[in-house]
């Protein structure tokens, strides 16, 4: 399939480029980068949402379907940027948010005005809320005065949830796809997509937490298979990537295996969760053994039936190299060499590929995200420590595209500060520099490009114990990768026997490896 050999981009809007000086990201602003996009080498750009919207989670929370908001330009644009992705051989997939629409949505107001209205049961109702909590702090229901009634949000009380038991809501979400892929994107991301399904008894649950009743639940699969036969059936060159908090891997088996016609891929959260303790909120550094048993198992896993996704940020991510290294360029392009030689789809969060780092928050007053927001509404100042480490919102500091004053993202004031390092961290100084985290992604694009083990090779996880170095191998037809990543601020001696005469693709050659750096051997078997 394609998307195998694909790195595929993200795009948060908002913060990638602003074309007409109101300080928050459009699609004029991605359009005049587009260049810059093709040079890194990237072959899909995933666009968070940019349907009309309230924005109070930031577009995840759709209003109209079927129009661009405004703060991000008309469909005539969208239609001109995606000319220009597809005229530069690359493909666009769009962010399908249907668990939930904005309690602006025509459909929500429809069916909140009366009980016995047409649209009523497209959403879910009850005369007592259950006691779930939401994931943005909160009760999961609220009280509609009108009717009388509570309706479902997992999200904010702004984001209804969808009642899709109901085969009139799944057939116009239907529709709705196929109108964008007649429009000519190359397929969707897909918003807490395991989530759809609800056990509708909507029982309560033990401790709040109601998850057992939504995440995978009963009729998932057979709603992934009916989407799949109303849209994508007859259609090709697609790509389909499920966003699914609480996955299992057993799971992801049956939603990615092709025979069953659901998902090209998942994004499974494990390994952004191995820091945590409980909440996102209370967190301890990573333990190295910890993540490479995770990702052996989802490789292992999904070696035979299935694909995986790899992706170390997004836009609910803090930023990685802050996380799980030192912040340094040197961690940021090891960190991108393990993640790349992964047996899977590789996500490149926009800024990754400079090393964009998380933002130095004080105060309240610089967080815009409603999750943060409300966690502190909820916690109070002393959750400012936490806020700052994990919010959302230092993914969504404005792009870094140069040195000067809010770095190139915009000539207006950004709706989100731009990040101080800046100075340092920008694209035009990286795109001159032959040594800078942009060109090592840019040559692990070209890798995955241009060998093929990096994409078909067998995976064998090396040095299971070992607290600093990740280890493993690559094999395929007679070529054989070693990858090694020292996940440490120490030099690290390593034991190459077997690969005295091996090249250096990736990296420089050496007995040790040096502090968070990473290194990829290749050898060839006669
Ligand atoms: O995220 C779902 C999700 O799992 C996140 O809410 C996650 O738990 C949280 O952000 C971790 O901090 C998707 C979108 O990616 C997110 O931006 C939206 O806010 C959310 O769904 C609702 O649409």
């Amino acid at each position: 399939m394609w998307w195998q050999s694909a790195v595929v981009y993200q795009i948060y809007p908002r913060s990638f480029a602003d074309s007409d000086g109101d300080g928050v990201g459009d699609l004029g602003g991605i359009r005049s980068r587009l260049d810059y996009l093709a040079e890194l080498g990237v072959d899909v750009l995933w666009l968070s949402p940019i349907y009309r919207s309230p924005q109070d989670d930031n577009g995840y929370d759709i209003s109209d379907y079927r129009d661009i908001d405004p703060t991000f330009g008309t469909l005539e644009q969208f239609d001109a940027l995606l000319a220009d992705v597809h005229e530069r051989g690359m493909k666009l997939v769009m962010d399908l948010v249907v668990n939930h629409t904005s309690d602006e949505h025509p459909w929500f107001v429809e069916s909140r005005a009366s009980r016995d209205n047409p649209r009523r049961d497209w959403y879910w109702w009850r005369d007592e809320p259950t006691n779930w909590r939401s994931f943005f702090s909160g009760p999961t229901w609220e009280l509609d005065e009108t009717t009388g009634q509570y309706y479902l949000h997992l999200f904010s009380r702004t984001q209804p949830d969808l009642n899709w038991e109901n085969p009139e809501v799944r057939q116009a979400i239907y529709a709705m796809m196929r109108w964008w892929l007649d429009r000519g994107v190359d397929g969707f991301r897909m918003d807490v997509v395991n989530m759809l399904s609800k056990d509708p008894a909507l029982p309560d649950a033990p401790g709040g937490d109601g998850s057992p009743y939504y995440i995978s639940g009963p009729r998932i699969h057979e709603f992934m298979q009916e989407m799949h036969r109303e849209v994508f059936d007859g259609r090709d060159g697609l790509m389909t990537v499920g966003e699914m908090p609480g996955v299992t891997l057993e799971d992801a088996q049956l939603f990615t295996d092709p025979a069953r016609h659901e998902l090209d891929m998942v994004f499974q959260f494990e390994h952004v969760q191995l820091d945590q303790d409980g909440s996102k909120w209370n967190h301890h550094p990573l333990r190295l053994r910890d993540l490479k048993r995770s990702f052996g198992r989802w490789q292992a896993g999904l070696a035979e039936r299935g694909w995986n996704s790899l992706y170390w940020n997004n836009h609910d991510q803090p930023r990685i190299v802050s996380r799980f290294g030192d912040g340094s360029p040197e961690a940021a392009k090891m960190l991108g060499t393990v993640l790349h030689l992964h047996r899977g789809t590789p996500y490149v969060y926009q800024g990754e590929e400079l090393g964009m780092t998380n933002f130095p928050f004080t105060s309240i007053d610089e967080f815009r995200d409603i999750e943060s927001l409300n966690h502190y509404a909820e916690e109070g100042p002393s959750s400012l420590p936490a806020l700052r480490d994990r919010s959302r919102d230092n993914a969504r500091t404005p792009m870094q595209w140069d040195a000067s004053p809010n770095a190139g993202f915009t000539t207006g004031t950004p709706w989100l500060a731009v990040n101080p390092n800046h100075t340092e961290i920008n694209t035009e100084a990286q795109r001159a520099d032959p040594g800078s985290v942009f060109h090592h992604y840019r040559r692990l694009i070209e890798l995955r490009h241009t060998e093929p083990a990096v994409v078909h090779g067998s995976f064998s996880m090396l040095l299971e114990e070992d607290a600093r170095v990740y280890a493993f191998t690559r094999a395929h037809g007679g070529t054989e990768l070693l990858v090694l990543g020292n996940f440490s601020g120490e030099e690290v001696p390593i034991d190459l026997s077997g690969w005295e005469d091996a090249e250096v693709v990736i990296g420089s050659p050496g007995a040790a490896l040096g502090p968070w750096e990473g290194r990829v051997y290749r050898r060839y078997w006669r």
